[in-house]
């Protein structure tokens, strides 16, 4: 399969029809288009509005961003100095590499090299790979973290997710299966209110209204289901966010299109309560697979 490599994105192609696109900024996939179990022609399965800037000046509004080591602001006293959700999502990545290409699938592997900005920002040494998979019916992104401090150095303590955004009909859109976990209720007015748990009583969670929920410890395998289409993911990661802002936080979010929260439902894998705790010379990949079901 070929792997057209551009100056700013790399684009993968699958003989089946299936493709993906990837911005050296950010390493965000900003398309996926997948056949579906039966062979149709290939949909794109992830939203980007189209007000989202892909020129590398700001984080892309869509697609797949990478969320290191901070989910949401940060907490820990090494990412204090970190904007929101990271510096992996607004800095550019090196290509590195096409380390598969066969039937089962094309691999792109990108590599982050710290410039003195992010140095500045971020002191901790380590080495960050992001490989992306693309197979007829699906997608895997998998960061790759190694810590390259001296042996003789404290662990390192990171969080990871994937900030999905499926392409869907927002409001018919449910989510499976959360029912019993415990969640963090973002949408609440006072912090007391936001950093207390609920019970997810639901089997299938909706996000007809504004919806903002941190699940905590999930199954690591959900499942997005709106009429006419269904994506699984699987990660390794301990918890995973759903979003979706509707017209109430969504008409506030400068680069989001008019309307764009009736097109999309954020599914997000994640380590994101505490943190992954990474000793010197130790390496930990934050995995997830993306699969098209109908
Ligand atoms: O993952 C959900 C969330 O943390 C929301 O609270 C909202 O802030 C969203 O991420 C988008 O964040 P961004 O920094 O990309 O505008």
């Amino acid at each position: 399969m070929p792997a057209n490599i551009k100056r700013d994105r790399i684009i993968l192609s699958h003989p089946s029809g299936s493709s993906a696109e990837i911005l050296l900024y950010g390493a965000t996939v900003i398309s996926w288009k997948s056949i579906g179990p039966d062979d149709s022609t290939p949909s794109e399965r992830l939203f980007v509005s189209g007000k989202a800037a892909t020129d590398g000046s700001k984080p892309v509004r869509g697609g797949i961003p990478v969320v290191y080591p901070c989910f949401g602001a940060p907490t820990h006293p090494d990412h204090m100095k970190l904007p929101q959700h990271g510096y992996l999502r607004n800095n550019v990545w090196q290509f590195d590499g096409i380390p598969m290409d066969n039937e089962a699938g094309v691999t792109l592997r990108l590599t982050m090299a710290p410039n003195a900005a992010m140095k500045e920002q971020y002191s901790y040494p380590v080495r960050l790979q992001y490989v992306v998979t693309l197979a007829p019916h699906q997608l895997s992104t998998d960061l790759h973290v190694k810590n390259v401090a001296s042996s003789d150095s404290s662990p390192m303590e990171f969080q990871a997710l994937f900030h999905n955004y499926f392409r869907c009909v927002a409001n018919d859109a449910l989510v499976y299966p959360l029912k019993g976990l415990s969640y963090l209720d973002k949408t609440e007015a006072t912090p007391e209110l936001r950093s207390s748990t609920k019970l997810e009583l639901r089997d299938g969670v909706d996000v007809k209204k504004f919806t903002d929920s941190v699940y905590l410890d999930g199954p690591k395998r959900y499942t997005l289901r709106w009429p006419g289409g269904e994506i699984d993911i699987n990660t390794n990661l301990n918890d995973v966010v759903v979003w979706n802002p509707q017209q109430e936080a969504g008409s506030k979010i400068g680069d989001m299109e008019d309307g764009g929260w009736d097109k999309y439902v954020c599914v997000e894998p994640g380590t994101v309560r505490g943190f992954i705790t990474l000793p010197p010379g130790e390496n930990y990949i934050c995995r997830q697979t993306l699969t098209v079901k109908v």
